[in-house]
């Protein structure tokens, strides 16, 4: 093994803080690394933290991190902040790091920010290997906060094993806007800022929407948008119905029912087999992504540029279709 390697697994920071950031810049060097550390991960609970901006998801990420390292046994955290939004992150970063304040210095803490690059794809992939950096690394929760309800939000939910959507009242008349899509992929509804005047009807508003989101086959589908996502639970298989938690970030109450529901949530995936059969589709599904990726890549780099200007060609003048252009550069000896 490649000694920063084994220094990350022995807990290395330093290793860890440059294998993110390889990882962040797809670097070969990051992911031949990640190749080496992939037999150690597999082990942390990753935690999405959504929702639309300024609900407190950041308070709230830091007040789990915080209870996480008070237990017992404390847990070690990692933090990834994803701003799809802005190729800098500093503005909300700086925010962040103010909130955050209390973590630094705790070597069982790592808080690491991710800037949106060229595709959202791109977005959740990279997050997605930065989990693996972490997990690796043997930190035993990964809290993943994301802004907003878009595309990149729901491919990163589906990375994460318990995703937690933040209302907040006040925004909440709008919160029809909020919203079918977002609903679908929270395991846990969280209200914060509960001190603010307006909780009782945001949470009025939100129950309504699950049940009206909840009948059985929406149920079944939860999570499961990779390839057997519609094969129906065992019989036995209990139903994950989710909960909704009031909290106040800013005073770090209801954190610690919260964290009670997450846990209860994961258990709830131990149980119905629920943890393997998502970590097995989401790890076939990258495989398959990445194998069709690498093979229109090397099929490409071996056909004429003539041939594939010559089709295209033909496409654009209607001579040939879309489908018949495919057949024909599949066959390229026809016309070599
Ligand atoms: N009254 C009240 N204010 C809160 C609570 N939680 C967070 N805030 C405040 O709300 C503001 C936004 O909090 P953040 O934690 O930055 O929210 P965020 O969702 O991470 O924001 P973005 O990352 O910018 O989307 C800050 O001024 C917080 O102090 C709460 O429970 N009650
Ligand atoms: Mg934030």
């Amino acid at each position: 093994m490649h000694p920063s390697n084994a220094s990350i697994l022995a807990g290395d920071r330093l290793a860890l803080a440059r294998l993110l950031t390889q990882v962040e810049n797809d670097t070969l060097t990051g992911r031949a690394a990640l190749g080496e550390l992939f037999p150690h991960t597999g082990r942390a609970h990753l935690i999405g933290v959504t929702g639309a901006p300024g609900t407190g998801k950041s308070s709230l990420v830091n007040q789990l991190a915080r209870h996480y390292r008070l237990l017992p046994t404390p847990q070690r955290v990692a933090i990834i902040a994803v701003d799809p939004s802005s190729p800098f992150t500093g503005g909300a970063l700086l925010g962040d790091r103010v909130r955050m304040r209390d973590l630094s210095g705790d070597p069982g803490v790592f808080i690491r920010s991710m800037a949106a690059r060229s595709s959202l794809g791109g977005l959740a992939a990279a997050t997605a290997d930065m989990t693996q950096a972490f997990d690796a690394a043997g930190f035993e929760v990964i809290l993943i906060e994301t802004v907003g309800a878009g595309q990149s939000e729901v491919d990163i939910a589906r990375l994460a094993h318990t995703t937690l959507v933040i209302e907040a009242p006040g925004l909440g008349d709008d919160i029809q806007a909020i919203k079918a899509g977002i609903l679908e992929i929270a395991d846990i509804l969280v209200i914060n800022k509960a001190d603010q005047p307006g909780a009782d009807n945001t949470e009025r508003a939100l129950r309504s929407m699950l049940e009206l989101a909840h009948p059985m086959p929406h149920v079944f589908r939860h999570h499961g948008q990779f390839t057997r996502e519609n094969l129906p639970p065992a019989a036995d298989t209990p139903l994950w119905l989710p909960p909704v938690q009031r909290t106040v970030a800013t005073q770090g109450s209801g954190i610690a029912d919260l964290a009670e529901a997450i846990y209860q949530h994961r258990q709830h995936l131990e149980h119905s087999g629920e943890w393997r059969r998502r970590e097995q589709t989401r790890l076939e599904s990258e495989m398959e992504t990445l194998l069709q990726e690498t093979l229109v890549a090397r099929w490409r780099a071996n056909l004429s540029e003539n041939h594939y200007q010559t089709t295209l060609a033909a496409l654009f003048e209607r001579r040939i279709s879309p489908h018949a252009a495919v057949e024909q550069l599949l066959s390229p000896t026809l016309y070599a």
